[in-house]
């Protein structure tokens, strides 16, 4: 009947989530095309790169192995049976793919909301190219919408708050489980996600966060932002 809509509604009638999903995935399967045969390919973590490791098993034995940024990330590459190896036995990486919870039109990054941002920086520090994989939620003019990721060593939590407070406008928050215990990284240490940034210098706050004693790494990808943004869509967009 007219008007009525059947069961395969248009893309139109999808939820907002739904599509956000199905963007995710359109960049996984793009980000596919920059894998070079015989490569190690460094794999980041999150949703987004959940669908580039599944994309990556269907070609696992076109590459060398691979590089991994968490142990959530190694275990979904292992169970695809795809050899997870050491960063210090491969040196640099030809390519990196990752996720992002903001882009800014610089290739600038957050990064952190899925807790793994120090392994995740230092496989981009290691790459030639990193290419971002993102769906189009995550684009924004200025990067601080999101709580900026913060990681510190858990006896320094406190003097690195009132370090951030004293040189920002932003408000730290102890990011904790549902049991009120800090969220613990594979490295061991705890996270403090900084609110209400409005980052319009991204090089300047990375350089001079990372710079208090106790952190460890910042949720900032600016002074090494990704190489190529491919965001998903129908087609996706390389940028
Ligand atoms: C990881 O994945 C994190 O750095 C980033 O916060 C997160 C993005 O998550 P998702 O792809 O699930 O949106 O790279």
């Amino acid at each position: 009947p007219k008007g009525v809509p059947s069961r395969h509604t248009s893309p139109i009638s999808t939820t907002r989530s739904e599509a956000m999903t199905e963007a995710k995935r359109q960049a996984a399967e793009k980000a596919i095309e920059y894998v070079e045969d015989g490569g190690i390919v460094g794999v980041g973590t999150g949703s987004t790169v959940a669908y580039f490791i599944d994309a990556l098993a269907r070609i696992k034995d076109r590459i060398a192995g691979t590089v991994s940024s968490s142990e959530q990330s190694t275990r979904r590459l292992r169970e695809h049976g795809i050899d997870v190896l050491d960063l210090n036995a491969v040196g640099p990486l030809g390519l990196y793919v990752d996720g992002a919870d903001e882009c800014d039109p610089h290739k600038r990054l957050i990064k952190g909301g899925g807790a793994a941002l120090t392994r995740e920086k230092i496989l981009a520090e290691a790459s030639v190219r990193f290419v971002c994989i993102v769906d189009p939620s995550k684009r924004v003019d200025v990067l601080g919408r999101f709580p900026l990721p913060v990681e510190v060593i858990p006896m320094a939590r406190s003097l690195v708050a009132r370090r951030i407070q004293a040189l920002t406008d932003g408000q730290p928050v102890w990011r904790q489980d549902g049991d009120g215990r800090g969220v613990v990284t594979d490295n061991g240490n705890w996270i403090l996600d900084v609110h209400n940034l409005r980052i319009v210098d991204p090089v300047a706050v990375e350089r001079e966060l990372n710079q208090i004693p106790g952190v460890v790494s910042v949720g900032l990808f600016a002074r090494r932002p990704a190489d190529v943004v491919i965001v998903g869509g129908e087609p996706p967009q390389v940028l």
